[in-house]
């Protein structure tokens, strides 16, 4: 099954967002199977980040994402890759669309809430990265009496 990497970022967590988020990606019918609240070490954030080093930003970009717990995710389900990034809406919460998480929550760039990846490449690295395998959990829904 497809997987994605998706974090709360220090100011969604901070804006006490990671209930909401959580439960946009369980409603749209994605499935965790992973998560973890932490602090994201200057190491780690500039491998995540390393495709950006060359920005103007990039220092911001990394303080900022070092500032505070992060709720780190793996999400799992077909095309979850894509769909959680139409689900999270553009880079600039100024250009995002009324019902995306950045949309509905974000005001401006740096502080845009949540990171998803960006292609299933990125998905296998950042996972890899955030995530020791026995971190990863893969269950499958039980037909059951106490599920009414
Ligand atoms: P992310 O990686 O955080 O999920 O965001 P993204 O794919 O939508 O956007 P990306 O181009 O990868 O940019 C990474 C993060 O850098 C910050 N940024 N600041 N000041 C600026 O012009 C600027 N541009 C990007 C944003 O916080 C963005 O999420
Ligand atoms: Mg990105």
């Amino acid at each position: 099954m497809e997987k994605t990497f998706v974090m709360v970022k220090p100011d969604g967590v901070q804006r006490n967002l990671i209930g909401e988020i959580t439960k946009r990606f369980e409603r749209k019918g994605f499935q965790l199977v992973g998560a973890k609240l932490m602090v994201v070490s200057n190491e780690l954030a500039q491998t995540h980040y390393a495709e950006h080093k060359e920005k103007v930003f990039f220092g911001d970009l990394v303080e900022f994402i070092t500032s505070g717990p992060v709720f780190a995710m793996v999400w799992a389900g077909e095309n979850v890759v894509a769909t959680s990034r139409s689900l999270i809406g553009k880079t600039n919460p100024s250009e995002a669309s009324p019902g995306t998480i950045r949309g509905d929550f974000g005001v401006i760039v740096d502080k845009n809430i949540i990171h998803g990846s960006d292609s299933l490449e990125s998905a296998e690295r950042e996972i890899n990265l955030f995530f020791k395998q026995d971190e990863i959990v893969s269950y499958e829904k039980q037909e059951s009496t106490w599920i009414y």
